[in-house]
């Protein structure tokens, strides 16, 4: 059989997978026909714990949430691993293809979409949020706390976005873990540092509201469950800020894994596999509702009096990409591929303003070997960045802007980021990458040169200059601001990294409530919102690392409180 509904149809009938009186799928998320799979095969932690523990296995992933079967495993279609999209395991996949996926637009498909709005509403709602990233997730938490009813709509079969590879951390200032910590931060230090890594474009209202909000934000997820006891340095940042789980775990992960638990709690209605197409508004431009495609149910109308965007970038996009920076046509991205820019697309059809589209960031350390960007928190806690020739060449925690640059002058367009055991030990996501595969690993410095071809006596010469830096506490070369520690305890370790495609920094118009603003009249449009990397004026030209997270998480919040109100005074 080719596709695995035959090899299924063989032992039985379509009502093994299916539900057989509703003449079709189930819903959206395929609850039913998962609720099969797993009751034949086992969940996916029975799945995991089978499976040899010396190798990546398909069914342990850093994805959040339940994650369907269906995600990966067709059942009239050929296959597709889903972990395929930004890695390449060559994981065996019955009646599996391999990974394409070509973007449609938004407004493909017209006549069909015209005719499901011909057909009127199929569903009511108070608030629709459009994307279950950090933004979505908690803009449904707070407009659940406010008392609305909330369908969140999402297009891709997992939930988590960009957020759930968030990697390095939260950024926020005058928190209680700094303060343990004994870390002197103000909020007025992360305002000039965003302004500043922003070169100074950022709507500066925007990010007064994001440094002042972000240590409550900490707490509020504190209060929901999430572990931000351990802090880092971050590019561009004054102090040490930026928030992670204990032991210096990935950030995004748990945050939407936090989010995406209270929001289930909370009662929120979270479809997957559905991709809103259209906002819908009456004649005078008030929001009333979404066009959604189910992937499986087809086109629908949900009426809803407000609307939160909380859809993401566009970094995965090489086309869109390429159209704002020619210079990055062709280049890897480092996000999720559902990254595509629909949020614009349909905030855009809906009248809205838009800002800074042409500021796009590279993130100077992907993994070209592993498809996996490399947390800036490893240059953070102290590992240092050489070229082929074995010599440092920038201040590696400069802002993202200027280190990639500085990395694509070197032969190859390439370079290595070098660390020991410690800055290892001092940091849980160097695991993921060990795990990988992709780190190269010496008993010495000597050994680890040779790994990388690198000449030895260079590299070793430039380890003993960076590491007497940190003794005089002055990096003369580079004026590195953070010197945590030297690299001395072996084994030391490698990893080609290259620039790639990492943050749009532009997008939809907003003010301070998370209102969308309208393009003719600069005014907002009554019952849209918006909120996270959809938006555009937080970060200016440049966002600093960590920021985003911060970003999401406040402006979700706020999103998702204003659009409730707007629903109970509607
Ligand atoms: P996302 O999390 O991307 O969620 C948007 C969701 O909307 C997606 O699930 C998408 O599929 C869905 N969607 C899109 N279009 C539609 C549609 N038409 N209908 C329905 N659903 C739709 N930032 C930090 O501050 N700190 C970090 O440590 C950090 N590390 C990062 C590491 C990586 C590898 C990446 C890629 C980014 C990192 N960032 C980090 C950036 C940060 O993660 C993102 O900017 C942020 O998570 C975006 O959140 P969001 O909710 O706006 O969008
Ligand atoms: O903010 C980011 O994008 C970030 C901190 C990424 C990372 O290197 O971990």
């Amino acid at each position: 059989p080719e596709v695995l509904a035959d090899f299924h149809g063989e032992m039985g009938s379509c009502d093994s997978c299916h539900v057989s009186d509703k003449g079709g799928v189930s819903d959206d998320n395929l609850s039913h026909e998962n609720a099969q799979c797993v009751s034949c095969h086992g969940d996916l932690k029975e799945l995991a714990a089978a499976a040899p523990k010396d190798k990546v296995s398909p069914h342990k992933s850093h994805l959040i949430g339940e994650i369907a079967c269906t995600s990966c495993h067709k059942g009239h279609e050929k296959s597709v691993a889903y972990c395929d999209a930004c890695h390449s395991f060559g994981f065996d996949m019955p009646y599996g293809g391999k990974w394409e996926r070509k973007f449609v637009p938004v407004d493909a498909d017209k006549a069909a979409q015209d005719k499901a709005i011909a057909a009127g509403v199929k569903e009511t709602t108070d608030v629709v949020i459009i994307g279950s990233g950090g933004a979505g997730l908690a803009a449904a938490v707070s407009a659940r706390d406010a008392g609305a009813k909330v369908i969140l709509l999402e297009k891709e079969p997992v939930p988590g976005g960009n957020t759930k590879l968030a990697a390095g951390g939260m950024n926020a200032a005058e928190t209680k873990a700094q303060a343990k910590l004994g870390i002197e931060d103000k909020k007025q230090i992360m305002i000039d540092d965003t302004m500043k890594g922003g070169r100074n474009i950022n709507d500066p209202e925007l990010v007064k509201v994001l440094a002042n909000n972000s240590s409550d934000s900490i707490d509020w997820l504190t209060s929901m469950g999430a572990d931000m006891t351990d802090v880092g340095r971050m590019g561009g940042a004054s102090v040490n800020r930026s928030h992670r789980p204990t032991g210096g775990a990935g950030v995004g992960a748990h945050v939407a894994q936090v989010l995406w638990d209270n929001a289930i709690k909370r009662g929120t209605d979270i479809r997957l596999n559905s991709r809103v197409v259209r906002i819908i508004e009456d004649a005078k431009g008030n929001v009333t509702g979404v066009l959604v495609k189910g992937e499986y149910t087809g086109y629908y109308i949900i009426k809803a009096d407000a609307v939160v965007i909380a859809a993401g970038g566009f970094a995965k996009n090489n086309d869109r990409v390429a159209k704002y920076d020619p210079k990055l046509k062709g280049f890897k991205a480092t996000n999720h591929p559902g990254a595509t820019g629909d949020g614009l697309d349909v905030a855009q059809q809906a009248g809205a303003a838009t800002r800074d589209l042409e500021f796009i960031q590279a993130h100077p350390t992907y993994s070209p070997a592993g498809g996996v960007m490399i947390t800036e928190a490893v240059r953070g806690n102290g590992a240092i960045v050489v070229n082929r020739e074995g010599n440092r060449f920038m201040n590696e925690i400069t802002t993202r802007d200027k280190a990639s640059a500085a990395i694509l002058q070197q032969k190859g367009e390439s370079a290595y980021l070098v660390f020991d055991d410690s800055i290892r030990k001092s940091l849980k996501a160097i695991e993921g990458y060990v795990h990988l595969n992709i780190v190269k690993e010496g008993k010495t410095v000597e050994e680890l040169a040779k790994q990388i071809d690198v000449p030895a006596a260079e590299l070793a010469k430039t380890i003993t200059a960076y590491n007497g830096f940190v003794k005089s506490g002055k990096d003369a070369q580079f004026e590195r601001p953070n010197l945590p520690r030297e690299l001395a305890v072996a084994p030391f370790y490698a990893l080609e990294i290259a620039p790639a495609v990492h943050h749009t920094m532009g997008g939809v118009v907003i003010d301070t409530k998370a209102e969308v603003k309208s393009e003719k009249t600069g005014k907002p449009i009554q019952g849209l919102y918006a909120a996270g990397e959809v938006t555009g004026g937080v970060h200016g030209a440049n966002r600093l690392g960590g920021n985003a997270v911060s970003d999401i998480v406040t402006y979700g919040r706020i999103a998702g409180a204003e659009a409730a109100k707007f629903a109970k005074d509607h």
